[in-house]
């Protein structure tokens, strides 16, 4: 895998770092790459029961590398890098069969905010930001913004983020509900490694459950999501977590799950 991204395994949890400093994490094509090969590595270790996804140095990402757009390139060429290489990233996330935490450190801009919202619990550093920037090159939101923009934070903010492309601080993406929680810049990537070491001990197949019903939610309506719930709550009260959360709760002790 390419040094621009890092990934590093213990206590059950998956951290993949972002590692383009220098550019604030700008997205390469061989960045693109190496973070679909650690989502898979994630995703496919049993041992990994939670991901964490932050950035080095003062940015998350910065979306896609500009310095190595061509103005003049072939458009097919942008429809297909994002067919090819970020299409799969943002689906790697949102589909991981576990808990994706992603600790937004700085700024985090055009598919940098992307990747911020594809996560499950988001937590960002107080001095971190959030910017649509791709109206300000004249290019829409991609990497799934249209999608999980307007579900995080309602079509009028939607709109009005994507439209306008302003920067707005950690304090202004708690209160849209684009973040979870805001920590201070220092403690947030233990607090962030805390959270996906308790994510970690959870239920793993039920979490991944959860995942599945809120991903087809948008697309369902009440009836459908009901018979969802149905077919996949059978198979969460199959699990051997299952079994366990119950015999914890009438023993009166903390349950003890294995991911099964
Ligand atoms: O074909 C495809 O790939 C299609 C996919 C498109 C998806 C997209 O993401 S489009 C949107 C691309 N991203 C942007 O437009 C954001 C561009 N960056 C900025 O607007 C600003 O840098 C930030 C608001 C993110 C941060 O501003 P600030 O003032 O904190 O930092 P800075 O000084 O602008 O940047 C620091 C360095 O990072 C600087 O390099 P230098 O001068 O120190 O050598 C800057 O050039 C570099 N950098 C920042 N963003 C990018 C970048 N280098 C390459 N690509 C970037 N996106």
């Amino acid at each position: 895998m390419s040094d621009t991204v890092l990934y590093d395994h213990h206590d059950g949890v998956a951290v993949v770092t972002l590692n383009r400093p220098d550019a604030l994490n700008a997205l390469t094509p061989v960045m693109l790459d190496a973070l679909g090969s650690a989502l898979a590595m994630a995703s496919e270790d049993v041992n990994v029961r939670a991901v964490l996804l932050t950035g080095r140095g003062r940015g998350f990402c910065a979306g896609a590398d500009l310095a190595g757009a061509r103005p003049d390139g072939d458009l097919a060429d942008v429809g297909r890098v994002l067919r090819e290489r970020y299409n799969p990233v943002v689906l790697a996330l949102r589909e991981m069969p576990k808990p994706v935490v992603v600790a937004v450190n700085g700024v985090a801009a055009g598919a940098g905010m992307s990747l911020a919202m594809a996560g499950d619990v988001v937590l960002a550093a107080r001095g971190a930001s959030f910017l649509q920037a791709f109206a300000k090159i004249g290019l829409i939101p991609d990497a799934g913004s249209t999608w999980l923009l307007p579900r995080l934070v309602g079509e009028q903010r939607a709109r009005a983020l994507a439209m306008l492309a302003e920067r707005i601080d950690a304090e202004t993406a708690l209160r849209l509900g684009l973040v979870w929680a805001l920590h201070d810049d220092a403690a947030l990537p233990e607090a962030a490694l805390v959270l996906a070491r308790h994510l970690a001990t959870q239920p793993t197949q039920g979490l991944a459950l959860i995942k599945q019903a809120l991903n087809a939610s948008a697309g369902h309506t009440l009836r459908e999501q009901l018979d969802l719930e149905a077919t996949l709550q059978a198979r969460a009260a199959g699990t051997e977590d299952f079994r366990e959360g119950v015999a914890a709760f009438l023993g009166k002790r903390a349950p003890a799950f294995k991911g099964r």
